[in-house]
């Protein structure tokens, strides 16, 4: 049996209760199975795979908490330290319940190779908590992350491991981790990234990953011989990257036509009107079921999923595995060229194969989204000197990173005979560096 094989039904054996983790462990190994055989005596006996399958740490502790009628709650705190080979562990905390240590392990094993392609010395971490932002107060929010900090601070460091937002948790919720963890531990440091801007945050951080999602597309586009002027875009989710790939999407000249959260999903003909969605979903923290007030001829729907619209390019930005076969195939029944993944493994294997054999350009989400974590590594680096880059110098070396990181997809994939597989170019890409940094440090 070849060692990726081997590797990959002990892991099914031993992680059955983790879909979402073997997903993701299975797509990168299956589509590096080209690399490892080309090496496969030296990294067997290296057990390279199994390193790199099992995390360094996986710390799961309680976190109690008061709501504002005095009632104590308890939920569990995760942060798993995947793999810090090239860097210090680099990765977001997600709040959200149906948080579980398989979906911490997925986000996390991604990240590695997420964090491989930027170029930018960081390794893979991820964590969150079950716990549900939803509908609660600000003090009851600080309340949760004042605790949640009250054990994390003790694994973090700006050399160590540097948390950062993800589902549920934005600047509000970083500006109370960091003013505990700085209460607990005495410094004040680039521990957490997405900081606000007056205390030690970067410029463009908000939109970096959205940006980054759509320079990643258009540089997809243009090798391919298109261009994003003009283009109808499906965009699920409504969130920090949806809400940013939107607004960059439109700057690039082409027109956005749905967005969605987990309620429904809205269709506005004639474009989105961001500045609504914005009032709605940043200020008000409300529901999308609101765009109709500000836009009583757009479509509200609370059956089905936005893939179901004619458009040209396919943004998923919501969550994973929400892109499914039935929804790629209405993608190509519609004439969609591009999907590129906003979230973090949004479109599930057989939807991904199935837009691959059908000619659809297809981004992943560890080259596609790498802009929000790209630019969190520019924030430690403002941090370690005491400095402040402008807007214009953060997007330019966004951009450039983006754009570098397209590049490495598409020389990757050429390398191995595999022209246009972006998702084998990114998973090799991404594995070269960190198996090379692993081999060299021993076991
Ligand atoms: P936000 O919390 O800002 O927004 C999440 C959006 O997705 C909301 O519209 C939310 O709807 C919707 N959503 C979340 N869970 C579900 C679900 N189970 N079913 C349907 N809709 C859902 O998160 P982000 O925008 O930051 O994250 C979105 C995706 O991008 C995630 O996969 C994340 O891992 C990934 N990502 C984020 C990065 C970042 O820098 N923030 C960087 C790279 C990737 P509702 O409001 O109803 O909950
Ligand atoms: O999935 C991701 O890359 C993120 N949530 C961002 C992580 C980060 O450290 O900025």
């Amino acid at each position: 049996m070849s060692y990726v094989s081997e590797v990959l039904q002990g892991l099914e054996v031993k992680f059955a209760s983790q879909p979402e983790f073997l997903q993701a462990v299975r797509e990168v190994l299956t589509s590096l199975a080209p690399v490892i055989e080309a090496n496969e005596e030296k990294y067997r006996k290296a057990a390279l795979l199994e390193r790199l399958t099992e995390p360094d740490r996986q710390i799961l502790f309680r976190v109690p908490w008061v709501d504002d009628n005095g009632q104590v709650h308890v939920n569990t705190g995760y942060r798993v330290q995947f793999n810090n080979a090239i860097g210090p562990y680099k990765g977001g905390l997600r709040l959200h319940p149906s948080v579980n240590l398989g979906i911490i392990k997925f986000l996390g094993f991604e990240q590695i190779f997420k964090n491989s392609l930027t170029g930018l010395p960081i390794g893979g971490g991820k964590g969150g908590s079950d716990f549900d932002p939803k509908g609660r107060s600000d003090n009851e929010i600080m309340n949760f992350c004042q605790s949640f900090m009250n054990e994390l601070y003790k694994y973090i460091g700006p050399d160590r491991d540097v948390p950062a937002g993800d589902i549920g948790v934005g600047a509000r919720e970083i500006g109370y981790l960091f003013g505990q963890y700085k209460k607990l531990s005495g410094d004040y440091c680039g521990v957490l990234t997405g900081k606000g801007l007056t205390y030690g945050g970067s410029l463009v951080r908000t939109q970096a990953t959205g940006y980054g999602l759509l320079y990643l597309t258009q540089e997809m586009l243009k090798t391919n011989g298109h261009d994003l002027a003009g283009k109808t875009v499906a965009i699920s989710g409504s969130g920090n990257v949806a809400i940013y790939a939107a607004e960059k999407a439109v700057q690039l000249g082409a027109k956005v036509v749905t967005m969605s959260d987990s309620t429904g999903w809205v269709y506005d003909a004639e474009g989105i009107d961001l500045d609504a969605v914005k009032e709605i979903k940043e200020v008000k923290r409300g529901r999308l079921a609101e765009y109709k007030n500000y836009r009583p001829n757009a479509e509200y729907h609370t059956e089905g999923r936005v893939w179901s619209v004619k458009c040209d390019v396919a943004l998923p930005c919501a969550t994973q595995n929400e892109l499914h076969l039935e929804d790629a195939q209405a993608l190509v029944a519609n004439g969609c060229i591009a999907v590129a993944e906003g979230a973090n493994m949004p479109t599930t294997i057989e939807a991904t194969e199935y837009l691959q054999a059908s000619g659809v350009l297809f981004a992943p989400g560890k080259a596609a989204n790498a802009g929000g974590v790209a630019t969190s590594a520019l924030e430690m680096s403002q941090n370690s000197e005491r400095l402040s880059w402008t807007f214009e110098e953060v997007d330019a070396k966004l951009k450039d990173i983006m754009v570098n990181i397209f590049r490495k997809l598409d020389d990757a994939a050429r390398r191995y005979g595999m022209e246009g597989n972006y998702v084998a170019g990114a998973n090799i890409a991404g594995f070269e560096k960190v198996a090379e940094a692993t081999l060299a440090q021993g076991i």
